[in-house]
Order: structure tokens, then sequence, then C-alpha cells
């Protein structure tokens, strides 16, 4: 690596998504000189690589915004509540070169490492296409839904017909008409790609492990007259989402559980229904994220719903709703027309708790009753390595040539998400412990934490520091407030990609901050406005 060409840099981001986008404007608007790496061939991150059938986001188009210019916000007009990712991606190539972003973004490159230099007090970042990089700051706007999971199954490489995996989805080249098509996994992205090509395709299998809640997406249309009105709310918009439990426009404001009757409860619970946005779960009674019996009430409520789409056949009750865990203690997916894409003559099912799959064969899928399933295609919806798994990806050494994979692999911390003790300089935004993906519409935490990043080390700089990293009592400290705070919920005690259970052997702990999005920057606005006692400068 020493005989690689050198760039020599303050910062460098990691990533051109939503958040990279953002940093990059933020630390080149403080002059300092910055450079983003983006593995895709272009901008928009998730946006850029989730093609799939059907991708679209689950926050409405009015507050998954960028809130640092009014006039861009009002020049932008989403077409619908919750717009699909070709619209989304176009979206942040507009913001991209109003900003004239692109001309400081490095395609095509994916960074392999990055070692903390003792004696320069910098980062040496190598990339693997060939490059090597000397930053004082090293940025990563990696994602927290990006390191997809590629390898779940033995035998992938033998199947002879195609496989495709959603987060990697090809931009030409997939045709799934007539085909005989399985789809593993029913995440939210599993549910999207299956709703969406159940008319196309030929024949479709789903295997289907846990089912999930389920609430129907309201995706009316947005008139011009319909965004200007949303314009003139901006400022308001702006201040409200920083301030929520999740960072929406709306927030836990229903009259408390026990002040209520059944009738009333039912009442609150058909209104946020009838609005088919996520408020049914992020804006109605919190009680049901710490009290199982009020969890079971509003559990019940929606597997009511779920029995009527289902026409009550028995079969697919049993295989499709869930019973052992309760409504919101995991992602709660949008959706349209899921569940009556299983009604269809074309749309068959394997139920993965009872015959699990084995592996994948020349032909198809063989699962543990000896059965083989042929196919043609099998879309792979089966998750990521949230969270950490962007970072852990990326051979990261800090002080002492620690390693952060080797850390992780024992202990996932963060000092509010943001920074780890250990690794002076090393900031990331949608890391672990702060509030990300659906506990928080991302493009508001992202935006504040990007902000955060920016008022942190231009503070650095005015003090005439070189180095700043948290200490390991205050990195200790909101370890200990954010699993007090998730211990105190139900989501705890509920598997999925949040507590990391859904990769083999990564240590258990809640990746996202519930202590609520309001909450968190109040904290983070603290340490800011007093000077940083969490964190050493030198
Ligand atoms: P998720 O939510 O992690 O879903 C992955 C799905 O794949 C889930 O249904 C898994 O079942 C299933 N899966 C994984 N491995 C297997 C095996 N071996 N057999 C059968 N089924 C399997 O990922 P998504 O991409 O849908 O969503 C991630 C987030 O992106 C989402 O929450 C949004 O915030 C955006 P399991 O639950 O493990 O039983």
């Amino acid at each position: 690596p020493r005989d690689l060409p050198v760039t020599r840099l303050d910062a460098a981001v990691i990533g051109a998504g939503v958040a990279g986008l953002y940093q990059l404007h933020r630390l080149r608007e403080m002059g300092l000189d910055v450079r983003a790496y983006e593995t895709g061939s272009g901008v928009g991150g998730t946006w850029y690589w989730n093609r799939y059938p059907g991708a679209r986001f689950d926050s409405q188009a009015e507050i998954y915004q960028y809130w640092f210019d009014e006039a861009m916000y009002k020049a932008w007009q989403p077409s619908e509540r919750f717009p699909a990712q070709p619209e989304t991606e176009r979206w942040l190539n507009w913001v991209a070169d109003r900003m004239d972003l692109k001309k400081d973004i490095q395609f095509d490159t994916r960074i392999d490492s990055a070692h903390f230099n003792e004696t320069t007090q910098r980062w040496d970042i190598t990339t693997r296409q060939g490059e090597r990089i000397d930053a004082q700051y090293l940025v990563c706007c990696m994602g927290m839904l990006s390191a997809p999971l590629t390898d779940r199954f033995p035998g992938q490489s033998s199947f002879q017909g195609q496989i495709l995996h959603t987060a990697l989805w090809p931009q030409e080249g997939v045709d799934l008409k007539g085909k005989r098509v399985a789809v593993i996994g029913t995440g939210a992205t599993g549910i999207q790609v299956i709703q969406t090509i159940k008319g196309e395709v030929g024949e479709m299998t789903v295997f289907v492990r846990t089912p999930q809640y389920v609430i129907p997406m309201r995706n009316p249309k947005y008139s011009a007259a319909d965004w200007a009105g949303w314009g003139e709310r901006f400022h308001e918009l702006k201040q409200r989402v920083r301030s929520t439990f999740a960072g929406f426009d709306y927030d836990f404001d229903a009259p408390p559980w026990d002040s209520l009757t059944p009738a009333e409860r039912e009442a609150v619970l058909e209104r946020l229904w009838d609005d088919g946005s996520l408020s049914l779960w992020l804006s109605s009674f919190p009680e049901m994220f710490f009290d199982e019996a009020v969890s079971e009430v509003v559990s019940e409520f929606v597997r009511r719903k779920m029995r009527d789409r289902l026409k009550h056949d028995p079969a697919l009750c049993e295989l499709l709703i869930p019973t052992d865990y309760g409504f919101g203690t995991h992602r709660v997916p949008l959706e349209n027309g899921y569940l009556e894409a299983y009604l269809q003559d074309n749309v068959h099912t394997v139920n993965c708790r009872k015959t699990p799959i084995e592996r994948i064969v020349p032909e198809g899928i063989q699962t543990a009753d000896g059965t083989v399933h042929p196919f043609d295609v099998i879309i792979m919806a089966v998750g990521f390595d949230a969270g950490s798994g962007a970072l852990t990806r990326v051979d990261i050494r800090g002080r002492g040539g620690r390693s952060l994979k080797e850390e992780w692999q024992r202990e996932i911390r963060t000092a509010m998400g943001m920074q780890i003790h250990g690794y002076p300089n090393l900031f990331s935004t949608a890391s672990p412990l702060a509030p990300t993906a659906a506990l928080c519409n991302m493009t508001t935490c992202l935006q504040a934490q990007v902000d955060w990043v920016t008022d942190c080390i231009a503070y650095a700089r005015a003090q005439g520091k070189t180095v700043i990293e948290p200490t390991r009592e205050f990195e200790d400290a909101w370890v200990a407030h954010h699993d007090e705070t998730a211990n105190k919920t139900l989501v705890v005690k509920t598997d999925s990609w949040y507590m990391g259970s859904n990769v083999e052997g990564k240590p258990r702990r809640l990746l996202s901050y519930i202590g609520g999005v309001g909450n968190y920057h109040r904290q983070c606005d603290e340490q800011a406005a007093q000077g940083y006692p969490g964190f050493a400068m030198r």
C-alpha cells in the first residue's frame, strides 16, 4: 500500500446517500478540503442500491426531506405521499446537482481499510481500487441497512437459474414475466416485492418464517397545490420532526390508555389505522411498548384486520399472522395488497417454521423434509447486518491498532451513535445506539447527526485541537443509558435485526436508541452547549 498514490484531505466522507451528501455539503461549506467516496456509480445510497420492484419509503414525502434549504424543499414536487425508489433516486440526484456536489464525490470506489496513524494523528485509508487517502477526519455515512446478507444458504452458487438480492438489484436484465419465482423473506423488503410482482410472475412461492403485522398504506397522489400547502408549513415541520418521538410529524398524542374505555381505545386505533401510515405504531399508545396487556390488545386489533383480509382462511391465518410477539416490537411494514397476494392461485407458500430451507440446489430450493422446489428465479429478501455491518466490513483500526470488527464481535458500543472511544476523529451517522431506521424517520436523524458532527469538528478546530474522541466514561454512560431505556420495553424481547439476532454470533443489543428523537437531540445539544464534556480533545 505504501506505493499507492496518496490523496491528502482534511476530511474523507464515506457514502453519498442522504447523510453523505449533506455531510459533504456541510464540511465543504466550512472550508474544509473534503471528498466523498461512494461504492455505487451514482448518488443515493439506499436509494441507489435497492432497485427491487416496489421499493419505497414508509415516511411521508413531506417529512422525508432535507431541512437546510427552504427553497429547495419547495422546488421539488413529490408525486405521492410515499414515493417509490426511482423517484427518490431522482430527487437525490437533483439535490446533488443543485448543490454541485458530484464534483467532490468519487464513485465506483470502495473503502477497504482505515487505520489511525498515531504519529501523524490522521487516518490512513485505502480503497479497493488502489488509492490511499490521508485524512484528518473520517466521517462514515454508510447507512444502517447497507450491508446485505448475501451468502445465506449453502449451495447458492450451484443454482442454475438467477439469484437476485433485493439490495443488489441489477439496473437491467431482470424479467420475471411468466417465471417460477421464489421469494425468501417477508420483512419490509420481501413484502414490497411480493405485492409488486404478484401479477407479473408465472408462479410465486413465498418462503415464510416469521410473519409480520402489516398496515395498509394510504398513498394519495400529491398535486402542486398539495405540495404548496406543505411548503407553507416548512418551518413548523422542520421544528416538529426534531422533537417528536420518532422524527415524524406525528407523536404519541392519544390520551393515556387507562383513561379510556375499550370502545374509546378502539376508536383511536381505528382512526390511526385509517391514516394508512406508521402513525398506528408511532403515534398511538406508547403503553404498548411497555405493557404486555396493552400490547396484546393492540396486536389483536391488527390481527383481526389481517384475518378479515385473508378471508379467515385457517392455513393462511396460521402462517401469516403473528402470535408470538407484540405489534410494533420490530419494524412494522406498510403494504398495499400484500396479504391479497396469498389469495391468488399462482401464489404458494412454504412454512419455514415447519420445513426450514436446507440448501440451494441446481434446480431450486431444498427444504428440511427433502422436497426440492424448482424455480427459474430466487429472490433473496433476507435482510442486512444492520447498524454495525457497514462499519465492520471495513478494516477499521483505531489507537494501538485496535480493530473495530474484533471489538464489536464482543460488544457493540458507541457514544451517542456518532463516535467510538479508541477511534479519534472517526465520526459516523446511522450507527448503533443512535435513533435510526423506523425508530426514527431517517432523514430527520441523519441531518441532525451531520449537523452535530460538523459543529463538533468546527468547535475542535476553533479550540486549536487536532483530535477529538469520546472518553471511556462517557461512552460507558451512554451505553448504560441506552440499555436502561431499551430494557424497559418489549422490543428487547423480540428477535429481529433491531436486536442483531438475525446475524449468527452478533452480540445482542438494541441497535437503535429508543429514548425518543427529541430526547436524543436534547442530550446531543447539551454536549455541544457545554463544550463536549464527554469528549477528550487534544
Ligand atoms: P428483514 O426485516 O431482516 O427481513 C428478512 C426476512 O428474511 C425475514 O422475514 C427473515 O425471517 C427472512 N429470512 C432470513 N433468513 C432466512 C432463512 N434462512 N430462512 C427463511 N427466511 C429467512 O430485512 P428487510 O430487508 O425486509 O428489511 C430491513 C429493513 O429495511 C426494514 O426493516 C426497513 O427498515 C428497511 P426471520 O424474521 O429471520 O424469521
